[in-house]
């Protein structure tokens, strides 16, 4: 049954997918690192950051059309970052997304390149954003600024570092965690309203959402590795105390982490309390609805 609220969700996963599923095909790509590419861009995630790219961008006045192809570009990266999160040499895992890995369905070689394709791939989507340049530059900025050697790249520098270490406190974590999930999930926010041509007080109400949205995903991510099953994450769950990772619920114990994302949804909420209308609505309850994952 449709969840209530969620029907721009649905709409918007699906105009994604549909993208997705052409956009690497003109490009000139051997055949079997397309494959490869595509074996894990199209295995079906939830679409989550450029689902919020486009849902910003609406916020602020943009056709969802016109922010496709960046949208596009977020998932190639956070594609890629997955493929590489679970090589041998990271996170050493065997499933995602609810099948085998990259480096275990091809090899490693195929794997690394496979997204070393789609982090640079992503570069041509954003160059063919069809908006003054202006805006696809800044968006552009900040998309590059989030994933790289101070965003996500550092952020998994760091996780790498504090794993098996025992002397670290909540305020460490989420300072990990801000650029290893966060930066990223922001970045998807602010880059729909800078695509959208929006003014600074707007950009800077979402880049609130996009931070406290990008607290409450990873609480959550970390408290269904503890409680989840295989089925339910299409990742093989129990691998953060495995291998003595650093999160919520190792540190603060499961309740209080539940009662750490309840707040931070609280505070993605109010952070669009200046918008109103169906994208305002959406936003909000998607928010909300990352908890609900844990209820
Ligand atoms: C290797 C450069 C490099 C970076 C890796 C973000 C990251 C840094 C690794 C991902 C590892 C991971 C599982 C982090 C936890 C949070 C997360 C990003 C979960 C997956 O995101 P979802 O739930 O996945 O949106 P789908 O498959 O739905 O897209």
């Amino acid at each position: 049954m449709a969840e209530p609220g969620m029907e721009l969700m649905r709409l918007r996963a699906a105009r994604v997918e549909d993208y997705l599923g052409f956009c690497l095909r003109d490009r000139a790509i051997p055949e079997r690192l397309l494959t490869a590419m595509e074996y894990s861009l199209l295995a079906g995630g939830k679409r989550l950051r450029p689902v919020l790219c486009l849902s910003c961008a609406a916020l602020c006045g943009l056709k969802e059309a016109e922010a496709l192809p960046f949208a596009a570009a977020i998932e190639l990266i956070h594609t890629y970052s997955l493929i590489h999160d679970d090589l041998p040499a990271m996170d050493n895992d065997d499933l995602r997304r609810g099948r085998p890995t990259n480096h275990k369905a091809f090899d490693e070689a195929t794997a690394i390149l496979a997204g070393d394709g789609l982090l640079t791939e992503a570069f041509v989507c954003m160059a063919g954003t069809g908006l003054p340049p202006e805006r696809v530059l800044a968006a552009l900025g900040e998309l590059a600024r989030a994933a790289g050697a101070a965003g996500m790249v550092g952020g998994q520098m760091l996780d790498m570092e504090y794993t098996g270490a025992s002397a670290a406190d909540v305020e460490t974590l989420a300072a990990m965690h801000a650029r290893k999930t966060g930066a990223l999930l922001k970045a998807s926010c602010v880059c729909g309203g800078l695509l959208a041509g929006a003014g600074g007080e707007a950009v800077a109400a979402l880049a609130r959402y996009g931070t406290t949205f990008g607290a409450v995903f990873q609480i959550v991510d970390d408290i269904l590795d503890v409680t989840g099953t295989a089925e339910q994450l299409g990742k093989t769950p129990g691998k953060d105390a495995a291998q003595g990772k650093l999160t919520y619920p190792s540190l603060l114990g499961l309740e209080r982490s539940r009662a750490l994302a309840l707040e931070q949804a609280g505070r993605a909420q109010s952070s669009l309390d200046a918008f109103s209308g169906p994208d305002a609505e959406f936003l909000r309850k998607l928010a909300l609805r990352q908890v609900e994952r844990i209820a």
